[in-house]
């Protein structure tokens, strides 16, 4: 027989017991993802968790404490171009950060950068030059993974990479249609990142083929969402971009809003954060597909949507994606990558 004092403490010991179960599955995921959190911390990887919280050793800028660089000097800078947002993310410019540092910082890290590049159809011809030029200025001594989508596997050339640098094909259909195989890249960056990369990768950078890397492109370049200003709109008032300006689109931005115009050429960031912008992007783009609507510059239209209300934390400047094309602006210092002057009639399948 149990006392009646035994049986009260136990009934409490059994109401708590309720009381905390009750408070943790009710709890907004956000609260259950900082437990987890602190729990990875101790461990001190540098992944991401499989829920997207980023482990403290990813956060951490730790030096070497007798690495030598030149003091910042707070009164001088560059003065020619913006190199902070209104919502605090630097825009990287040649001369806003010092490569010697930022290689301190994220090389003992051992971070992994994956990439992912489309050479479908007659494409497939800029593949070359793209991938020698990376092997030279993209991340040099990081571990990187280029997946590399095609129609052709057979014709994708083979490359010498460095150590820790590595290829990977992926199959995919051609299509009768530019945009489409343009606006599909959203569907299988969201399927690589669910299907390979979770868990074993951190950032991931999605970039054009049709371009080559003229200057180095490194860890300054790293952020959560990762934005890159289109080489021929920077300069343009809101009113000039090219947003989708139809309000029956998903990706419709009205004359009023807008910060920049970013390239669908060029973006990036943590895993967890492409994932986030592919689906998002993905859902929109399908979503106007089956009420008939294609956005005026398919996904890069909705990844310009989706940047206006979830902020880039890096803004990349257009050096990171220029055009050949172009006559080279004052404010360009150093071109790092940029897009190949293409006949469009030639090379697009319609
Ligand atoms: C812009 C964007 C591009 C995309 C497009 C709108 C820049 C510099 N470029 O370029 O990213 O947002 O507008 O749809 O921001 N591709 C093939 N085979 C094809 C057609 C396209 O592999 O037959 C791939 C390839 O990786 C190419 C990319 O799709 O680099 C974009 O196509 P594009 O270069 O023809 O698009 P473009 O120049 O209009």
């Amino acid at each position: 027989m149990m006392y009646p004092k035994t049986a009260a403490v136990l009934g409490l010991m059994f109401l708590l017991l309720l009381l905390a179960m009750l408070f943790f599955y009710t709890s907004p995921p956000n609260t259950r993802n900082n437990i987890l959190f602190l729990d990875r911390a101790k461990t001190e990887t540098c992944r991401t968790t499989s829920e997207g919280v980023i482990t403290n050793a990813l956060l951490r800028l730790v030096i070497p404490e007798s690495l030598q660089v030149p003091k910042p000097n707070i009164l001088k800078g560059r003065d020619d171009v913006l190199t902070v947002t209104p919502w605090l993310a630097p825009i990287v410019w040649e001369g806003t950060f010092n490569p010697l540092l930022m290689e301190n910082i994220y090389k003992p890290k051992n971070i992994s950068i994956a990439v992912t590049v489309f050479a479908v159809g007659k494409y497939i011809r800029f593949l070359k030059d793209f991938l020698e030029t990376a092997e030279k200025y993209f991340f040099v001594g990081f571990r990187v993974h280029v997946y590399v989508f095609t129609d052709q596997p057979n014709d994708v050339p083979k490359v010498k990479m460095g150590p820790d640098r590595q290829l990977t094909m992926r199959s995919v259909a051609s299509s009768k249609r530019w945009q489409e195989i343009s606006a599909r890249r959203m569907e299988l960056i969201q399927m690589l990142i669910e299907e390979k990369l979770h868990g074993n990768t951190d950032y991931i950078f999605c970039l054009d083929v049709d371009s080559k890397f003229h200057g180095p492109w490194g860890p300054e370049s790293l952020g959560g969402l990762v934005a890159v200003l289109h080489p021929g709109y920077y300069r343009d008032d809101r009113s000039k971009f090219p947003y989708e300006r139809r309000s029956a689109s998903r990706a419709y931005l009205a004359p009023e809003v807008g910060d920049f115009y970013y390239c669908g050429g060029a973006f990036g960031g943590l895993l967890q954060e492409v994932l986030r912008l592919a689906q998002t992007c993905r859902q929109n783009f399908e979503a106007d597909a089956q009420e008939g609507i294609e956005a005026a510059w398919q996904e890069e239209s909705h990844l310009n949507k989706y940047m206006w209300v979830n902020k880039p934390t890096k803004v990349l400047s257009p050096e990171y994606l220029w055009q050949d094309f172009k006559a080279i602006n004052p404010e360009i210092h150093v071109i790092r990558f940029s897009g190949i002057i293409k006949n469009y009639e030639e090379i697009r399948p319609n």
